[in-house]
């Protein structure tokens, strides 16, 4: 009875965690020659909007195999492959910041700085039909500086950035469109840029987030909630963000809403937090360092995009170090950091690394800054499935003693960039004479040993790592004499 509880309370932990859906090991992807800025899916199909003027295929080095894409490019999101979809976004600071598809998948929204699609005169914002890829011809509305963040719904689009007019009326930071481009009369007055966007219109209510002090003419830091069809404010978040954290990203689920920030300064919250769609409380908040850019809630699981540092008081986090973490899992119920560290570099432009996410037919999207993957060259953009691919590394055995008829041999534990629990196996001449398992994170990697009992002679001993789908190379083997065991050792016992 005890024990069947016991395993009960055990699986249902586990499925409170959560578990990533995806490995760490990198698919093949093709990349940018810059920065990606924005990634939406509708259909299987992958938009990437940024800055960059080519792609270019996985494995090629900067300025090899070009293929010509101004700022957009459209990928199959399974085969990764290239496609023809390739409208050109120059003019202004020739830029695309936004993007999220209609909830059909038939039209994507396309926000940043730019005024011109092809050869077609636009301000701003675009959509387009992603079955034939043809811009809209009724979705123009002309908007005043950068468009930051798209959220489309059925009956209004909403934009949010830096503007201050579309169409030629008074729309500070935040905006309401109808699907065929007329300008709605929600009306919100933000102080400072919008940078996220999400929509919860059932409950009533539209999550912006960005860098403002001020929604309405009363106080709202960073994030706030408004009626959708008017901009009134429902709810500010008054003890939320400390003074310069800006909310770079929010996203939603049925019951929940996510906050992702960037902070500058001292008591800065640059970390993620979940809340209640319903009443708008907290739920939980992480206080992991290293601005958060993206997240994404996919299968009991939160994924963001950051350069993570100083994660010490997050359950399962990892304490500074003087390095960075650039791809994060958390339970999407409890917070809890869970063993998934693909990881990129910083790269270009403000060096932040990863900068978007997004999951379409069980492929998870990165795109951003970064040059590399896992220590890899790979520019821009790079992807993830299911399938666990990387063995872990090797470690180094070494003999810390021999005695008569034994051996110790030691070793630090390796690790695995999703798999927590590894099993190292022993070899004597070939044969295996031990093995076990241990639990290692690449910033705790506990020492090991085993003592083997062998006959006397010379014997060479190796290890090999297995995370019980990819095991590494057996190492180089070490060389051992064992003198033979002495009438004293034996009456001993053996060897001390
Ligand atoms: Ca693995």
């Amino acid at each position: 009875m005890c024990c069947t509880t016991a395993l009960l309370d055990a699986s249902l932990a586990a499925a409170a965690d959560g578990k990533p859906s995806f490995s760490a090991d990198p698919l093949a992807t093709w990349q940018t020659d810059g920065i990606v800025w924005s990634l939406a899916a509708a259909n299987g199909v992958v938009y990437v909007g940024g800055t960059f003027d080519n792609v270019r295929p996985p494995g090629a080095a900067p300025g090899q195999q070009q293929v010509k894409r101004r700022n957009f490019a459209a990928f199959d999101a399974v085969t990764g492959k290239l496609l023809p979809c390739a409208p050109s976004f120059t003019g202004h600071h020739h830029t695309v910041r936004a993007m999220k598809a209609s909830a059909d998948g038939r039209v994507l929204y396309v926000g940043g700085s730019f005024n011109r699609v092809g050869s077609t005169a636009v301000a701003n914002a675009v959509a387009f039909d992603t079955s034939t890829c043809t811009l809209s011809k009724t979705f123009r509305p002309s908007v005043s500086a950068t468009v930051r963040a798209v959220e489309p719904t059925d009956r209004a689009i909403y934009l949010g950035g830096d503007f201050s007019r579309i169409g030629g009326q008074p729309r500070n930071r935040v905006a309401a469109v109808t699907p065929q481009g007329a300008l709605l009369p929600f009306r919100a007055d933000v102080d400072l840029p919008v940078r996220a966007l999400a929509a919860a219109t059932s409950h009533g209510r539209l999550f912006v987030g960005g860098d403002f002090e001020s929604v309405n003419g009363q106080g709202a830091r960073s994030l706030v909630t408004l009626n959708p069809t008017s901009g009134k404010t429902v709810l500010t978040y008054p003890n939320w963000f400390p003074p310069l954290s800006s909310v770079k990203t929010i996203a939603r689920d049925k019951t929940r809403f996510y906050v992702g920030a960037e902070g500058h300064g001292p008591g800065i919250f640059d970390g993620r937090i979940a809340g209640r769609l319903t009443n708008g409380t907290l739920v939980w908040k992480d206080t992991c360092r290293g601005a958060t850019q993206a997240i994404v809630p996919y299968e009991g699981v939160l994924y963001s995009a950051s350069h993570a540092h100083d994660c010490d008081e997050t359950p399962g986090g990892f304490p500074e170090r003087g390095d960075r973490q650039h791809l994060l899992a958390q339970s999407l119920d409890n917070r809890k950091i869970l063993h998934w560290f693909p990881d990129t570099n910083d790269g270009l432009g403000e060096h932040v690394g990863p900068r978007a996410l997004a999951v379409s037919r069980g492929t998870l999207w990165v795109g951003g800054e970064f040059t590399q993957v896992n220590g890899a060259d790979q520019q821009g953009l790079t992807r993830f499935g299911a399938r666990d691919t990387g063995a872990p590394d090797v470690p180094v055995l070494a003999v810390s003693g021999t005695g008569p008829g034994a051996v110790t041999l030691t070793w630090r534990a390796s690790s695995d960039r999703d798999d927590a629990s590894l099993t190292y196996r022993i070899y004597r001449d070939g044969k295996l004479v031990a093995q076990q398992t241990k639990t290692s994170t690449y910033w705790d990697m506990p020492k090991m040993s085993h003592t083997d009992t062998a006959p006397p002679g010379s014997h060479r001993y190796a290890i090999e790592v297995t995370d019980g789908t990819n095991t590494s190379p057996r190492s180089d083997a070490v060389t051992v004499t064992v003198p033979p065991k002495t009438d004293r050792t034996r009456a001993a016992g053996g060897p001390r």
